[in-house]
């Protein structure tokens, strides 16, 4: 296979890391560059010169290395693991375009590297997937056609049209997922006002509520087909029978919603008081008081540990977490994110976006210092792969500590007080996907707590007013705010005492007792009821009402002196506990099994890698990765066991589970702090303070170096929501007023 001999040329340039002191080589290291590669015989026999048809290299980017082939390397009596490649190829020379992954390696190339089919972790059994959206160019002349149909009405509604001339001044789209069947690719769009100046996705706030039902089946665009229109809660069968109602008496006309300093990101309203003085800020006086080993991106902040990596899919992950050089997890990574709308209207009825198919990692924008991150943050570099290459996101992960400004512990009594400050290590990076930003925050505690946090911010994806009071509130002229679930995955592949774990599950019940005290009566308490999850049949897990239940990681044979298990506790932060709403989507199908229910717990297999993959977007009844299959009724006794998590839902936009110890110590680890002052006091005045050797630090400190540096700024590509080209991230559709 021709692209075959590509791809080995291709990875031959990968970037293997050496040996670097003092942290052994990270075997997650994205590769950090590979050369531009020309393939011009990648054309095939089509006679087409359109890159449409022509097939594309979608990936090259380093292979995760197996958990079986890593950890004994980790553990320091096992080689470093073989590094492979992981490439996709989009083949688009072919009536029926489908990606598929390769695996190539060992690499370096030498006599043992191979190419083939990349299947093992996909439980489909092939990586291999059917795309049914490679003619974009193609679907959005489509759309103009339809918006010449109707020019006359989208003029009287609207005052504008969309038939793919300079001075449209609104658009049509169709959404994510398509509904596929058999010789069919079903989705509806809507109309949408174009906003003033450049392109964004500010667009998702003014929709105009007029929707078309198309069928974009097969590469013939000519075969391209409409079956119907929605407007006002009316369903019309075909555009005659959508013209003919419209221009009838007595046809109900709605508003627009129109584009203004409303719709617009600038300061607003009146100025706050005193709000022209400079802000609080908090300063590095001394420098970090972190490590980090650039190369191998190894971090080391106080008793933790850990090496970042970076995949284009799902962005920054962490491994071989270790706490006082105690390894406690092994992987931490984003799974896969989920917006799942419901409206009346047949467009946001079905909107349910898979986001790593964008790619988390290929929209992890450069931060903003002072802004994004403190100034005083340390700022590394990613690398994602577009275009037949990997370009570089600068300053796109940031790692910085600071003072949370409230006490971690506090204690008082008649002469003396005791405060310990709270510093919080975090490291962060920001996806920009469509119309929300996702803001990804992995925070370390003194006291060997992690938190994983999401925060979400940008446009609403609205939808337009009519009839839907039942699906969200009015928040504009003909604006809705539009329900929908946001649904984030994580793994989390726990090591608690080696890799032999167990589920334990504690709940606090509410019982009536009798004590050999109570004199033969009936004492109302509550009492600990303590079980294991022993089987993947029962591992699908809700939280508990009243926060009644808690699970906890522990190996059965590591106990501490007391007796009990050395475990880590995961636990909501957020008090919401809600899942999926939709029961059994129809857009999601198959591939919504792991949005179901909060926590999940599976045995390690180096064949469920993943709980989804981007591929499922494309074909979500026919998914790669069907979550479910996963649960096949293995033992969950003392394996090595997979979480696979969901912070609660968005409140206040802002998601956050944790990882707590819990019997894990037998001191806290947070009193090893210098950070803690004892104050002794009597007779109205201070006897003593304590500070245990923390030092203030007493230079000048000039506030010019706590200034960010935005002249730095470098700015970084912009990738729309929609639609999906894996050979152009810069791509953006030929609309009016660009
Ligand atoms: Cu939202």
């Amino acid at each position: 296979m021709q692209l075959g001999i590509y791809l080995l040329v291709a990875a031959t340039a990968l970037d293997l890391s050496v040996l670097a002191y003092p942290s052994p080589e990270n075997p997650w290291t994205r590769p950090e560059r590979l050369a531009a590669r020309n393939v011009p015989e990648r054309r095939s026999g089509s006679g087409l010169s359109n890159c449409h048809w022509d097939n594309v290299i979608a990936l090259v980017e380093l292979l995760q290395p197996n958990k079986s082939a890593a950890l004994p390397y980790l553990n320091g009596n096992g080689n470093a693991p073989d590094r492979y490649a992981r490439a996709a190829i989009q083949f688009q020379a072919t009536d029926e375009p489908y990606i598929q992954d390769y695996m190539v390696g060992p690499l370096p190339i030498s006599s043992r590297t191979t190419l083939q089919p990349l299947n093992y972790y996909y439980n489909k059994g092939v990586g291999k997937q059917r795309v049914y959206h490679t003619d974009l160019q193609a679907e959005i002349k489509f759309y103009a056609q339809i918006g010449a149909s109707v020019a006359d009405i989208t003029l009287d509604l609207w005052n504008g049209t969309f038939m793919g001339l300079a001075n449209d001044s609104i658009y049509l789209k169709g959404f994510e997922p398509l509904r596929i069947s058999h010789r069919s690719a079903v989705t509806w769009g809507q109309f949408w006002g174009f906003p003033i100046g450049n392109p964004d996705d500010r667009a998702a706030v003014l929709p105009l509520g007029l929707y078309v039902k198309v069928d974009i089946y097969g590469r013939d665009p000519s075969k391209w087909s409409v079956h119907g229109w929605f407007y006002n809660g009316i369903f019309y069968r075909n555009t005659r029978a959508f013209r003919k109602a419209y221009f009838s008496p007595g046809f109900k006309k709605l508003g627009a919603n129109v584009d203004g300093p409303w719709a617009q990101l600038n300061r607003e309203g009146d100025p706050l008081p005193m709000d022209t003085v400079a802000a609080p800020l908090q300063v590095q006086p001394e420098g970090p008081r972190f490590g980090v080993d650039v190369k191998e991106k190894y971090v080391e902040w106080m008793d933790f540990s850990f090496y970042i990596s970076f995949n284009r899919d799902t962005g920054m992950r962490l491994f071989d977490i270790k706490f006082r050089g105690e390894r406690i997890i092994y992987e931490l990574g984003l799974e896969e994110a989920l917006s799942h709308y419901a409206s009346n209207d047949p467009m946001q009825s079905g909107v349910a976006f898979l986001d790593t198919l964008e790619g988390f990692g290929r929209v992890a924008f450069e931060l903003v210092q002072g802004y994004d991150c403190p100034s005083h943050a340390t700022f590394l570099n990613t690398s994602f792969f577009t275009n037949e290459e990997t370009r570089t996101h600068l300053n796109s992960i940031c790692l910085f500590e600071m003072d949370t400004g409230h006490p971690l512990q506090r204690y008082a009594s008649s002469n003396a007080v005791s405060v310990t400050k709270s510093m919080v290590f975090t490291v962060r990076s920001v996806s920009a996907v469509g119309n929300y930003d996702f803001i990804f925050d992995y925070e370390f505690y003194l006291d060997g707590s992690i938190h994983v946090t999401v925060r979400l911010s940008g446009y609403i994806q609205a939808a337009y007013w009519a009839h839907n009071s039942d699906y969200g509130f009015k928040i504009h002229d003909n604006l809705s705010g539009s329900m929908h679930d946001h649904v984030i995955n994580y793994k989390l592949d726990m090591d608690v005492n080696g890799t032999a774990n167990s589920l334990m599950k504690t709940t606090v019940v509410p019982t009536k007792e009798r004590y050999p005290w109570s004199n033969g009566d009936w004492v109302n308490t509550m009492k600990l009821r303590k079980s294991f999850v022993n089987n993947e049949r029962h591992s699908k897990i809700n939280w508990s009402p009243n926060s009644a239940t808690t699970y906890t990681v522990v190996n059965k044979d590591a106990l501490n002196k007391y007796g009990e298990y050395r475990g880590y506790r995961i636990s909501p932060v957020t008090s919401s506990t809600t899942f999926l709403t939709v029961q059994d989507s129809a857009s999601l199908k198959k591939s919504g099994g792991w949005a179901t229910h909060n926590l999940y717990a599976l045995k390690q297999k180096d064949t469920e890698l993943h709980s989804a993959s981007p591929y499922n977007n494309l074909d979500t009844g026919n998914p790669v990765v069907n979550f479910d299959k996963y649960f096949d009724g293995e033992s969950l006794d003392q394996e090595d066991l997979v979480l696979y998590d969901r912070p609660p839902q968005m409140i206040n936009a802002r998601s956050s589970m944790a990882i707590v110890p819990q019997n894990f110590h037998l001191d806290n680890p947070s009193r090893a702090t210098r950070q803690q002052v004892r104050v002794t006091f009597g007779g109205g005045k201070l006897a003593q303070a304590e500070k245990f050797g923390s030092r203030h630090a007493t230079c000048n400190f000039d506030m010019n170096n706590a200034a960010p540096n935005l002249e730095a700024y470098k700015g970084d590509l912009v990738v729309p929501k929609y639609p999906f080209l894996p050979n152009n991230a810069t791509f953006v559709p030929v609309l009016p007023g660009s």
